[in-house]
């Protein structure tokens, strides 16, 4: 990595990361990914303002306001996109990307699959309800079969896309998953996604109590089994992570399926930054419609 890349500054608490009060629906799973992110950054010892969340659009994409760091809303399914023109602009922000599964593996999933293939230094993190939650109960791309939604009165026909096998096949170096439910277990998966150099995918179960009534706490209690307790599970072989990533049924697994770490980032590779030039930290030598390109920029150094 480049010398400047970001190396966390000081000791912090989680509190420190917290924004205002979310207005999830009580008991919805993204409080425990919100959570778990903040722990997750304040262990690590990074500073709010050494972080920025990119989020796309859905009840999960609205976490950026819920904390203090930097932050980016973006349309529905490009927020990878707009982190991957932040970590070649700005290596020296640690950058999360955080969604839906409509938005990352419906609307945004070429891009998910392209950045895996990147391998940009980020964390996704996903978080996987099975349903569109904030436009009311519509099936998703991660929706069960048969499955009543709003959108399929008689069911859903299609089968549910693997996150875990296709971010194994784009080439992600990095895959992994937790359970909102499990907090403690889903900071660990945070914090080695953040430590991973190179696209990490945290897909998070992360149940919608309003919307979602088949796919419920109870309901993934009942089937989740931890692969990092597993003795003898080798994280590092591709061919038992697709195995393990195809379980999903009365056995579902969490934890690190699979882990590369001799792919280097893009960031690695990029011929500007490998030249040692930060493109935020050069001047904009331009100015057009006397708009004054200069202060604007500023404003995101
Ligand atoms: C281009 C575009 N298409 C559709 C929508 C409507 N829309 C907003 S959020 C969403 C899906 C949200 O589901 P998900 O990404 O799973 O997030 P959740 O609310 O479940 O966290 C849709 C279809 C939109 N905002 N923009
Ligand atoms: S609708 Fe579902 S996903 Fe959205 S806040 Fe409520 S419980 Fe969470
Ligand atoms: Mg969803």
């Amino acid at each position: 990595m480049q010398e400047s890349a970001v190396e966390p500054q000081s000791k912090v608490s989680a509190k420190d990361f917290k924004g205002p009060r979310p207005s999830w629906c009580p008991g919805c799973g993204d409080y425990g990914v919100l959570s778990a992110l903040t722990r997750a950054l304040s262990e690590l010892g990074y500073t709010p303002n050494e972080v920025v969340i990119v989020s796309g659009i859905g009840c999960s994409g609205n976490l950026p306001h819920f904390s203090s760091t930097y932050g980016f809303h973006v349309t529905h399914g490009r927020a990878l996109p707009v982190a991957t023109g932040i970590a070649l602009a700005n290596p020296n922000l640690k950058i999360i990307v955080v969604g839906g599964d409509g938005d990352g593996f419906g609307i945004g999933v070429g891009h998910f699959v392209h950045a895996a293939r990147r391998n940009l230094n980020i964390s996704y993190v996903v978080m996987d309800n099975q349903i569109y939650g904030l436009t009311l109960g519509q099936a998703s791309p991660t929706s069960q079969m048969h499955h009543i939604t709003l959108t399929t009165p008689e069911g859903v026909d299609e089968q549910r896309i693997n996150p875990i096998a296709l971010a194994l096949g784009a080439g992600a170096s990095f895959v992994s998953r937790g359970f909102s439910g499990q907090a403690a277990h889903l900071v660990d998966l945070i914090v080695k996604s953040i430590k991973h150099k190179g696209f990490a995918l945290v897909d998070t179960i992360s149940p919608c109590v309003t919307f979602n009534r088949l796919n419920t706490y109870d309901w993934y209690n009942e089937r989740i089994y931890n692969l990092d307790e597993e003795e003898g599970y080798n994280h590092k072989d591709i061919n038992s992570a697709f195995k393990r990533g195809l379980e999903w049924g009365t056995k579902i697994p969490i934890g690190v399926f699979y882990q590369n770490e001799s792919q280097p980032p893009l960031e690695d590779l990029d011929r500007v930054l490998k030249r040692g030039k930060i493109p935020v930290d050069e001047p904009l030598t331009f100015k057009e419609n006397n708009v004054d390109a200069e202060s604007i920029y500023d404003e995101f150094r």
